[in-house]
């Protein structure tokens, strides 16, 4: 970005060449629609939808070259021209030598952890994610989160809260033994802290304390081009790196890695495992012919595998980060003008609703975040997440809900798709909803499935 003495405002990167019209509904249709999706914002229609901030998963807009690669498919079952343009751009980007491909990242992650994992295993990481706890589970494992306190406090201003406490790291080897942690699970951006960076120091110093104990370190490398770009904003000793150096730099402490392409990569659909250990790599190979396809497309087309390839090099430009982040904290800062609380500093993909804070008359089993969700839906037709207590599921020892510390809404912003009004409306919004905050009433859950709840399940209005 070029700033002169006068010019304090930035512009995307990009121009646009292809609309796609949205519509707005009534506060009735928006009801219905409401009550049929048993008011989780999963279940709406998309078509009743006006901005959508569901999530940037698969949801980015891509771009003329990206496009362009689309019709250079090669769609041989075998041995795709794509697939070697993939490895290529994933050894060039993150320096891993050996690729399996995906067709998004739970499936890298439900590899991983049945090689890595066995039974009575524990695994540290930076906060859960959802879906990666999970598949840790169901190896056999299970995950203990050892990132830092202030992570979980929404208004600290800690420039790096998804930073590991070593201590917390330390505590578990004593107590389990270096042998049962088969690897730690890092996060470069923690999307459940509300999209946070992990600082390079920490990753260095996490490095050090891991090869000592003989364990190495994984990473999930989802949103890492925003992790890296927070490394290059607020790290001494980087402002003048790239962010396209950041993200080389931490890989070089990654044993391997896994991949949601649906983000970084301005894709719509894809993933990968990256590695270096040539043994792993010999069993996730194996291992993806039985889930996802053949080893040379992993579940993506040949088309898909090029402009996969293709956007990992636009994810790391850094006027495109620049312009990607500052879209987020632009919205960020615009709601928290009103003084409503969001977790700060603003992350990378979203910002986040403190619903616990913004609903303090409701308790947390009265699923405030999920509540606030909906009203913001019924407000204007803009469409969010709840990261709280619905998300976190509950204990498989217990069975009892997991009360954990952040009730959040997540206001998750696709890639190069909506425009700084989309942003001003959806302020708006929210500070329309602020205003008859204290007229709102809690939820209970009618229908709960078995697996990662928060996709499906179904909650009734206590009023
Ligand atoms: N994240 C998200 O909206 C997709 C839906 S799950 C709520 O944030 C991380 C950090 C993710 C992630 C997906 C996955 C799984 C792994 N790690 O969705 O399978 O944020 O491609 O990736 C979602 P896939």
């Amino acid at each position: 970005m070029t700033r002169g003495t006068r010019r304090t405002s930035w512009a995307e990167p990009f121009k646009i060449k292809v609309v796609e019209p949205i519509r707005m509904t009534t506060r009735e249709q928006r009801l219905d629609a409401l009550d049929e999706a048993g008011w989780n914002t999963f279940l709406l229609k998309s078509e009743d939808v006006y901005i959508d901030l569901l999530t940037d998963s698969g949801t980015s807009a891509m771009s003329a070259n990206q496009w362009a690669g689309m019709m250079l498919g090669d769609e041989a079952y075998a041995g795709s021209e794509n697939f070697y343009n993939l490895c290529e751009s994933v050894e060039k980007v993150y320096g891993f030598p050996y690729l399996v491909p995906t067709h998004q990242g739970r499936a890298a992650e439900h590899m991983i952890s049945q090689i890595l994992i066995s039974d009575g295993d524990f695994i540290p990481g930076n906060m859960y994610f959802t879906t990666t706890r999970l598949h840790q589970e169901l190896a056999g494992g299970t995950f203990v989160d050892v990132i830092i306190d202030e992570a979980h406090d929404p208004a600290g201003e800690h420039p790096f809260k998804a930073n590991v406490d070593l201590n917390k790291l330390e505590d578990l080897i004593d107590r389990v033994g270096a042998d049962r942690i088969p690897y730690f699970c890092l996060a470069t951006t923690v999307n459940m802290a509300g999209g946070q960076p992990i600082s390079m120091e920490n990753i260095r110093d996490l490095h050090t304390l891991c090869q000592k104990h003989g364990i190495p370190v994984y990473l999930d490398k989802t949103r890492i081009a925003e992790g890296a770009y927070f490394i290059q904003q607020r790290e001494p000793g980087y402002a003048d790196k790239s962010v396209a150096e950041i993200v080389l730099e931490i890989c070089s402490f990654m044993e391997g890695a896994w991949m949601s392409s649906k983000k970084d990569h301005l894709v719509n659909i894809g993933g990968y495992l990256a590695l270096r250990d040539a043994e792993v790599f010999e069993q996730a190979r194996n291992m993806v012919v039985i889930y996802e396809g053949l080893h040379t497309y992993g579940g993506m087309a040949g088309r898909d595998m090029e402009a996969l390839a293709r956007g990992i090099h636009e994810s790391v430009e850094d006027d495109h980060i620049a312009a990607r982040v500052g879209q987020v904290v632009y919205l960020g800062e615009k709601i928290a003008a009103e003084g409503i609380p969001i977790i700060q500093p603003v992350g990378g993909h979203a910002v986040f609703l403190d619903a616990g804070a913004f609903l303090s008359h409701l308790d947390q089993e009265e699923f405030p975040a999920q509540k606030l969700a909906a009203e913001i839906f019924l407000e204007a037709g803009v469409r969010s997440m709840e990261r709280g207590i619905v998300s976190a599921g509950r204990n498989k020892e217990t069975g009892e809900n997991i009360r954990v510390g952040l009730e959040l809404v997540r206001l998750t912003i696709p890639r190069r798709v909506y425009t700084q009004a989309h942003m001003d409306v959806t302020a708006e919004t929210i500070w329309e909803v602020w205003d008859r905050r204290d007229s709102i009433t809690g939820f209970e859950m009618v229908h709960e499935p078995q697996y990662l709840r928060f996709f499906q399940a179904r909650f009734k209005p206590k009023d």
